[in-house]
């Protein structure tokens, strides 16, 4: 199925005044402040995130999955839906995919049907947390793993990684590893980290020159005694051994619950050494909920700290990348994506919002109730109008989920694909 332009266009003109009242109460209020309200259109315009290949199908539990019907069944499907929600949102042009999950069958016919649609690719996963059919078993470990063979058989399938990205344009290597150990002596744990290391400068020593690394953290699960990159200390230590193009991925669930991560983010772009992110929402652990549906101003608080970081010239904008990386229980993953895109929208437009000088101020001062009243003002702003405007001149749709709705998108998909399609991933 794909979502036309007149689809588009026609939905929006019935929804087009009352969108421009709202428009005008809030930029008449902002302009008023001083804001150039066009200027902050065009950069929620500019801002794109990536989707994960494994994000379009129904997620599960261990203790068990739901299809939701019309799953995507291959690769090129999976980029149709990344066509359809990009159609709606124009808030996503690019498509993070996982290896051996979505292996190309035929290149000339993904980048064909991914330059029609308009999606790039983003940074490749590698996957060495499962076992798909390979020599040696990765069941205690793989690029830290206390056996060559199998550090050697986990380094070949990252390069593989990287070859394939190559012949899709991808730019970057993201690299989680989920090896540790569940007991106590089970492992040494700095031998397992120098294996690592040495792992790590195999693969990097592979990547092309215009090539990132991309190094996650995570501080448990699958492994639960001790994980060999539980943070991002570690994740640093590893990168700066490495090189440059080396950084740190920052997942918002990879950390133990009321992290201080906009911490985490200031003390990384300090460094220069924030790779990028992988937005989803957690209550307990790595839940991979909905972003911003459990803690929307922590993640206002972290665009604060990158805005600021990239304004103040500690790390510049462009060299961060910026990704969804959900699970989707009970949803409709299109829905949830669309979701989770509109709150990263809205979070980042009220960190735009914020007056930088006055709270700097407020800082140099010691005014510590003035600096939280410029937070707040900030943030208790509804931006909706504003990120509603950029998607309409972006070319999507007004009200995304309605219109998706009001198409029964999901009705024709389990028509095309079936009601017991599942999707390859997690
Ligand atoms: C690990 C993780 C990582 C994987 C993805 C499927 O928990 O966040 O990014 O590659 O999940
Ligand atoms: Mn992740
Ligand atoms: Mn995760």
């Amino acid at each position: 199925m794909r979502i036309t332009q007149e689809n588009i266009s026609e939905n929006n003109q019935s929804i087009l005044s009352a969108h421009q009242q709202e428009l005008d109460f809030l930029s008449g209020l902002l302009s008023k402040e001083g804001v150039d309200i066009w200027a902050l259109i065009d950069k929620i315009k500019e801002f794109q995130i990536a989707v994960p290949s494994w994000a379009l199908g129904a997620g599960g539990t261990r203790f068990g999955r739901f299809g939701l019907g019309g799953e995507p069944r291959n690769l090129e499907e999976k980029l149709e839906d990344i066509g359809l929600l990009k159609a709606l949102t124009q808030k996503t042009s690019s498509v993070s995919l996982h290896i051996p999950w979505d292996i190309p069958s035929d290149y000339s016919t993904i980048t064909g049907l991914a330059s029609e649609l308009g999606i790039s690719f983003d940074a490749m996963n590698s996957n060495t947390f499962q076992d798909y059919g390979q020599q040696e078993t990765y069941k205690l470990g793989s690029l830290g793993n206390a056996k060559k063979s199998i550090r050697n058989q986990a380094v070949d399938h990252n390069i593989q990684v990287i070859e394939i990205g190559k012949k899709l344009g991808s730019k970057g290597l993201t690299v989680w590893l989920a090896d540790g150990s569940n007991f106590p002596g089970q492992s040494s744990m700095r031998n397992a980290l120098q294996w690592t290391q040495e792992s790590l400068t195999q693969i990097y020593t592979a990547m092309p020159d215009d090539w990132k690394l991309l190094l996650e953290y995570k501080p448990y699960e699958p492994n639960f005694y001790h994980t060999i990159i539980p943070d991002w200390g570690t994740s640093s230590l590893l990168c700066k051994s490495l090189g440059d193009r080396a950084k740190v991925l920052v997942d918002l669930g990879h950390h133990l619950p009321n992290t201080n991560i906009e911490q985490i983010v200031a003390t990384l772009m300090y460094q220069d050494m924030l790779a990028g992110f992988h937005f989803n929402d957690s209550k307990y652990g790595d839940d991979d909920l909905t972003t911003g549906s459990i803690k929307p101003y922590q993640l206002f608080l972290i665009f604060c700290e990158l805005i600021s970081g990239s304004e103040d010239g500690a790390q510049t904008w462009e060299s961060i990348s910026w990704m969804i990386d959900a699970s989707h229980n009970t949803k409709d993953p299109l829905e949830d994506l669309m979701q989770a895109l509109e709150v990263i929208s809205i979070c980042f437009t009220k960190a735009l919002l914020v007056d930088r000088k006055k709270l700097s101020a407020c800082q140099l001062d010691g005014d510590v109730v003035g600096a939280q009243e410029c937070l707040q003002e900030a943030f208790q702003r509804d931006v909706r109008p504003l990120v509603r405007e950029a998607r309409i001149q972006n070319g999507g749709a007004a009200n995304p989920i309605t219109l998706y709705r009001k198409l029964e998108v999901r009705k024709n998909l389990i028509q095309e694909r079936g009601a017991n399609s599942r999707s390859t991933g997690l």
